[in-house]
């Protein structure tokens, strides 16, 4: 297992479409290991591989409270979606430390593989309903703040910009202790 490097937005991965996986293979299973090994650490509930720079259709999500309930998702459909546009606060550990608030459909249904290929079938609400939406996101050059209009997408870039000079000021001074 290995923790890979996440790429912070606006990293080109990140607005790229992933191909589908047509090959299920150990280097398929070991990029879904270390994938989740990355999630768990970050802490996140979930990780697409454009944010580990891989152009591949495969996400992971565990949002159960004690980690104990990983998904695997090759090439991932979003089937249908329903219920109310639920008002959520999301983030993203490509967008680290900003949160926004947002609107998505409250239930969702996904269609994807197993690590074997094998077909699955998903019905979701809550927060695994949301976390589905936002990796499919990624996998076609989404990222949440994209969803914003353009002036709430303009500040919230803002933010992001101040988080990390304040990031980088702290590690600054950090190294000069
Ligand atoms: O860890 C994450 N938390 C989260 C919270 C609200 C809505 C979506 C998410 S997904 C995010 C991990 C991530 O960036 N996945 O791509
Ligand atoms: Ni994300």
């Amino acid at each position: 297992m290995a923790k890979l490097p996440i790429r912070q937005y606006p990293h080109p991965t990140l607005a790229a479409k992933a191909e589908v996986v047509t090959v299920f293979d150990d280097e398929l299973r070991k990029l879904a290991e270390d994938m989740a090994e990355t999630m768990y650490a970050a802490p996140g509930v979930g990780l697409a591989a454009n944010q580990v720079g891989v152009l591949k259709r495969i996400v992971v999500i565990d949002v159960s409270e004690d980690k104990s309930d990983l998904i695997v998702l090759v090439n991932p459909l979003i089937l249908s979606t329903g219920g109310e546009l639920v008002d959520h606060e999301e983030g993203c550990l490509s967008l680290k430390g900003l949160y926004e608030h947002l609107k998505r459909p409250s239930k969702v249904k996904v269609r994807a593989q197993n690590l074997e290929g094998a077909e699955l079938d998903i019905e979701a609400e809550g927060l695994l309903a949301i976390c589905l939406q936002h990796e499919i996101d990624h996998l076609d050059g989404t990222v949440f703040i994209d969803h914003l209009s353009r002036l709430k997408k303009t500040r919230a870039c803002t933010k992001l910009a101040k988080l990390r000079r304040e990031e980088k000021r702290e590690k600054d001074k950090k190294a000069d202790e």
